[in-house]
């Protein structure tokens, strides 16, 4: 007998609905839930895909250890009491012997679509005292976390696109009509932004690739990779001189911006940029008239050279031209569970420590992770030599991912906590794999607090977990107690009673308690009663200064970070030879370096190559579909390259999370997805104000092999 179940997809940020029918521990399909008042019914080829995680036959279910190196590594399973009392007995001895710098630690991606590991990981975490935390964070959205904690007091204080209501949508590096949204969770972009065209709203995209959200956009421009900090600017500088722009009374340092950007000129952007001054000018006037304008702009810029200016200038923007905190321009959401008011998350910190090697500042308790490498090959006091990885693959996701992947060899002990073995997992001592997605109850603390629309939701798990199976919060607890047992570092009862009850408490038990902590209305059980979840109407404007998280409730439209990052950028001379710049790319069917075991993720057209403006290829007599050899600072790859005029001349486009050939030790299938890994081209030296990776406008020569 088949049954309909409510599920709920955790792969990317827009976290649509799922209806599931299912007959025992068989997904007979996978639609989106109509009734889910936020995705209303959308999901994409991943979404389908999740089942295929469940089923796959690659995926751990119990913990494997590693017997070998390399090629000859065979993996063995083991109990998990083994596995737990493996990683305590050595993480304890790595710290008792060099101190609690030497273990490491790296977060990847997944935890953040994980509630076990909101509720639990981040407990875990914060029982080793290490500096040496890393996540991918700082390959992706540190810029917008850093500009937040400074502007508004609170790294997770982040503005949203009202994109229900915008009549003029600026987005700037995102392509959401392939990656589904980020910092704007979205779910159903395409039918979103065809109802902003119907009420007659327009949508311009900056992107040096013609990309998927540019053709449905009512205008394209090319910008050239790492140079929108100029462009921004002058929007600002337009802004600042047309007129004398007015802003609330709790905004200080308008008079700080104004001068900052004077300098910044709509025909210095054009320089820099490719994009024509008058466009600049028209775009900024666009944005000041629109009866409610948005500027939205992610990965393509934050993980670029200048992150951090570029998402204090979009705030900016969207402060100057009277759209924060207005209908139809940048919100904030007003979750039924407040991580940011009720201080679940804390507010974030800067250059409190530095990294030891290089000396990189820290950011709300992490290191940028491209110096993990670094602080891995150095020797000296605080040197990794203990990692301990979880649902993350910096190998193929991080800069110079070869050269760590060399690195990891060198460490006295490394374990993750993965369903897979994948090209980083591949040399841990012991992996403990959890419970996916459709094993474990959810509830979003994260993604909510992102969205273009309040909502809450509660997804039961669509099948019990098998009884030899573990939940990733239950790995959390038990690695957390047992290591801190073998510790000679006293910790008194009463705090050691409060950190057991507080790892023993499951997340849904969580989940209840910080509902009622919330005055939403909405509990746990409201929540169960309807699965598809609640709405809680649109996003409030009128909201601040009370809302501000900031502790004199006001907004600093001038810190000193950026500002003198700003006189840096005014410093940079203006582009000159014609070198390409290497700029990433995702595609509706990819999900990080992760799902390339999915059959029907993977079949169809190859979609690894390098992409290269036709007058470039032919500018080095390269032929179409030929295997090119492109070289950065930090590496060569060899790769097939196709013709493509959606690129801008003289830039070039990999998508990252491909590269799975290594040493023949593979997540199975993939072994078949061709492909390199991009971030074996991208350099750990380029790094924006805030360390995170300048991912995008790497400069590389190709050459014909
Ligand atoms: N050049 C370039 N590099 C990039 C990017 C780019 O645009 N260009 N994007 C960057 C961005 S935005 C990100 S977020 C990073 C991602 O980088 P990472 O977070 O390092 O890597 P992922 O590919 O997300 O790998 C996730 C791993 O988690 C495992 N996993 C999946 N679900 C679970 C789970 O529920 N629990 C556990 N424990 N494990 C699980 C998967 O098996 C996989 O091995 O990549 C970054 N790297
Ligand atoms: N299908 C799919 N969806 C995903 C993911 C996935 O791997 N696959 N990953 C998820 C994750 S972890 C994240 S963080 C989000 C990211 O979500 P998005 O930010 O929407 O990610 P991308 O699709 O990489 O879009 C970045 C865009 O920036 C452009 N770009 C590159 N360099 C520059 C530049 O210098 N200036 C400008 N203006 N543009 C530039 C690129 O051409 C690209 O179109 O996607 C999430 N959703
Ligand atoms: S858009 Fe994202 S959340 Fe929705 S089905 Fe696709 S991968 Fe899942
Ligand atoms: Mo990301």
């Amino acid at each position: 007998m088949s049954e309909t179940r409510i599920g709920v997809c955790n792969l990317c940020e827009a976290i649509c609905g799922l209806e599931l029918t299912v007959e025992g521990r068989d997904v007979l399909s996978v639609r989106g839930n109509r009734a889910d008042p936020l995705s209303r019914g959308h999901i994409c080829p991943k979404g389908v895909a999740i089942a295929d995680v469940y089923v796959d036959p690659d995926r751990l279910r119990r913990p494997v250890r590693r017997l070998g190196e390399g090629a000859d590594a065979t993996w063995q399973e083991i109990g998990w009491d083994e596995a737990f009392d493996l990683v305590a007995d050595n993480l304890a001895r790595v710290i008792e012997q060099h101190g609690d710098d030497a273990l490491g630690v790296y977060l990847g991606n997944p935890n953040a679509h994980s509630l076990g590991s909101m509720t639990h990981g981040t407990a875990m975490f914060k029982s080793f005292r290490t500096k040496n935390r890393y996540s991918a964070t700082s390959v992706d959205q540190l810029p917008h976390q850093l500009v937040a904690h400074l502007m508004f007091g609170h790294q997770l204080f982040l503005p949203i696109p009202d994109i229900d209501r915008t009549s003029w949508f600026l987005v700037i590096g995102a392509n959401p009509m392939a990656s589904n949204g980020s910092l704007m969770t979205v779910p159903d972009f395409p039918q979103r932004v065809r109802d902003l065209k119907a009420r007659g709203g327009r949508m311009v995209v900056l992107d040096p690739r013609r990309t998927e959200t540019a053709k449905v956009a009512d205008e394209h421009h090319f910008v050239r990779p790492g140079t929108d900090a100029w462009v921004l600017l002058a929007m600002l500088h337009e802004l600042t001189t047309r007129s004398t722009p007015t802003v609330a009374s709790y905004v200080d340092g308008l008079d700080t911006v104004v001068e900052l950007v004077a300098g910044f000129t709509p025909e210095r952007a054009e320089e820099m940029s490719g994009l024509p001054a008058e466009e600049i000018r028209r775009l900024a006037g666009e944005l000041v008239t629109a009866d409610g304008g948005v500027v939205y702009s992610r990965i393509g810029v934050s993980a670029g050279p200048w992150g951090t200016v570029c998402q204090w200038a979009v705030n900016c923007l969207n402060i100057l031209s009277g759209n924060l905190d207005r209908v139809g321009g940048a919100l904030f959401t007003t979750p039924a569970i407040d991580a940011v008011g009720t201080g679940l998350i804390g507010r974030g910190h800067f250059d409190a420590w530095r990294s030891r090697v290089r000396g990189l500042p820290e950011t709300a308790g992490e290191l940028p992770v491209s110096a993990l490498r670094e602080e891995i090959e150095t020797p000296g006091e605080g040197q990794v030599r203990a990692l301990l990885t979880v649902a993350g693959n910096p190998v193929l996701s991080t800069p110079d991912g070869a050269r760590l992947d060399t690195a990891l060899r060198d460490l006295d002990f490394m374990a993750a906590v993965d369903i897979y073995v994948n090209e980083t997992t591949r040399h841990a001592d012991v992996i403990l794999p959890p419970t996916t997605a459709l094993e474990r109850d959810h509830y979003d603390l994260v993604f909510h607090l992102l969205a273009v629309r309040n909502t809450a939701r509660f997804t039961p798990a669509v099948f019990d977990k098998e009884a030899d199976q573990r939940h990733d919060w239950q790995i959390f607890r038990e690695i957390t107690l047992r290591t801190a047992a073998r510790l000679s570092r006293k910790v008194p009862l009463k705090k050691r009673l409060v950190q057991r009850a507080r790892l023993t408490a499951s997340p849904t038990f969580l989940i209840g308690q910080l509902l009622r902590r919330g005055d939403s209305g909405v509990t746990l059980s409201k929540l169960r009663a309807r699965p598809a979840g609640i709405d809680l109407g649109p996003l409030r404007a009128r909201q601040l200064p009370d809302r501000l998280p900031s502790k004199n409730k006001r907004i600093d439209l001038a810190p000193a970070v950026v500002v003198e990052d700003v006189a840096r950028l005014a410093a940079v001379p203006r582009p000159v030879g014609d070198e390409l710049l290497l700029i990433g790319r995702r595609h509706k069917q990819d999900c990080n370096s992760w799902m390339h075991n999915s059959e029907r993720l993977t079949r169809g057209r190859p979609r690894h190559q390098l992409l290269m403006n036709p007058e470039d290829l032919d500018a080095r007599a390269i032929t179409d579909g030929a295997r090119v050899r492109v070289t950065s600072r930090v590496g060569t790859v060899e790769v097939e390259v196709a013709a493509s005029a959606d690129l801008m001349p003289g830039v070039v486009s990999l998508p990252h999370g491909y590269g799975h050939a290594k040493d023949g030790v593979l997540m199975s299938r993939s072994r078949d997805v061709p492909g390199v890994s991009i971030n074996d081209l991208t350099d750990p030296e380029l790094l924006d104000v805030s360390g995170n990776a300048a991912l995008n406008g790497v400069p590389v020569s190709v050459s014909a092999c």
